[in-house]
């Protein structure tokens, strides 16, 4: 019997932070959710949804998913880029979660069942001194982490990446904060603070470290380098993204094992990277780059050549992905570790996830669905409220990846 979509709309608000939802509805009055959240651009994907697929949606068989996600990929002729693949991939989440809830199965069963009892996950941890960095550390060990990301300040900078500054900002009347770089001052520094987080936390605990795309291939194959000694478990986002030949040259110089891929929406965006085994951890989250339907492609080409995958998961994307990144993750053969950013407090007063962390595992929900309840009398409390990641520049001004 097919399962008619009735209605499908969009909700923005910001509990804490912005979120895009989509909400789809059958005509048997099952309920699907979706995220389609890209920081900084929300009401971008809201309008691609609202003004140009939703009412595509209405009258569709919400069974068929696959065939949905292809309409719309192939049908919008303008493929690709974040704000369609994270309009299709709210689709496509809303579309599981209906699926599951119409079986009455999680959505990992559905995706081949568990091939694992829990889903390894890091946290982030940072401080503008090392001090701080290792209690932010212990506090995550504590919680039961067994892998973390450290990042630290440089001394003489007021703003870095990651790291909360001690001294407060400029106000910024709506416009992105503008983060100073000094790409030596980081690569002579950040060495020396790993090394002291390593020897703070012994041998066992998996250590990771983001350096946001800010670096040649030359400076991040030597700061891959210098950091052998520390063992990370990887080095992330050393150079930009568009560029899959700038890792094979760091890859020649260095056995620290690398990762990127939180920006790429699509298969294309990776292949390279995978094919040529430039990395060892591909990194797209699973709703940007299209929807589980997608992401399963990409994971099983990264298995072909030994390629884990570790979907991005920090708080600007909600609940909603979170739950759809840990089904695929349970299923996936080849998951190498997930990121749990966590929330802020309002914003899981909106939604309602069901999974759970214990020990450094993360679990899905074992409800119908993806297992995560949207609240949206609680979401009208909070309204869209305009804000933008921040921006870097050299000292003389000069625009640079942030
Ligand atoms: C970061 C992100 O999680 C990460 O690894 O690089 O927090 C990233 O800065 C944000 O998702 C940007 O919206
Ligand atoms: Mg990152």
């Amino acid at each position: 019997m097919p399962s008619i979509i009735e209605s499908a709309e969009v909700i923005v608000c910001s509990p804490g932070r912005n979120y895009v939802t989509v909400k789809i509805v059958t005509s048997d009055g099952v309920v699907g959710w979706g995220d389609a959240t890209v920081n900084g651009r929300e009401l971008a994907v809201a309008s691609y949804l609202r003004d140009h697929v939703c009412p595509l949606l209405i009258g569709r068989d919400a069974q068929r998913i696959e065939q949905t996600w292809q309409w719309l990929y192939k049908g919008g002729y303008w493929r690709r880029g974040p704000i369609t693949m994270a309009a299709i991939g709210a689709v496509d989440l809303a579309l599981w979660d209906i699926k599951g809830k119409e079986l009455g199965v999680p959505v990992y069963q559905l995706l081949g069942g568990a091939v694992r009892e829990g889903v390894l996950t890091y946290a982030h941890a940072s401080g503008w001194e090392v001090p701080q960095l290792l209690d932010a550390i212990d506090e995550k060990l504590e919680a039961g982490y067994l892998a973390v990301r450290a990042q630290s300040g440089i001394p003489g900078r007021r703003s870095v990446y990651a790291v909360a500054s001690p001294e407060p900002g400029e106000p910024t009347n709506g416009f992105p904060p503008v983060e100073v770089w000094d790409t030596d001052a980081y690569l002579r520094h950040i060495p020396g603070v790993l090394e002291t987080v390593r020897s703070h936390v012994g041998d066992s605990v998996r250590l990771l470290h983001d350096a946001h795309h800010r670096l040649t291939p030359i400076e991040a194959a030597r700061l891959g380098k210098d950091l052998e000694p520390v063992r990370l478990f990887w080095l992330e986002d050393v150079t930009p993204g568009e560029n899959q030949e700038a890792l094979r040259l760091v890859r020649q110089h260095t056995t620290t094992p690398l990762a990127i891929g939180e920006v790429f929406n699509t298969i294309w965006d990776c292949m390279g990277f995978i094919s040529g085994q430039y990395i060892d951890f591909v990194r797209t989250s699973v709703m940007h780059a299209g929807g589980i339907s997608p992401s399963r492609r990409i994971n099983d080409y990264a298995s072909l050549y030994q390629v884990k995958v570790a979907p991005h998961g920090p708080s600007d994307v909600s609940p909603i992905t979170m739950a759809a990144s840990l089904h695929l993750d349970i299923a996936t053969p080849n998951l190498g570790i997930q990121e749990y950013m966590g929330y802020p407090r309002e914003a899981l007063s909106v939604f309602q996830p069901d999974y759970s962390f214990d020990k450094g595992y993360l679990h899905p929900s074992d409800a119908p669905g993806l297992g995560v309840e949207f609240d949206e009398v609680a979401a009208r409390a909070f309204p869209y409220e305009r804000s933008y990641l921040p921006v870097a520049e050299r000292e003389d001004g000069t625009p640079i990846d942030w």
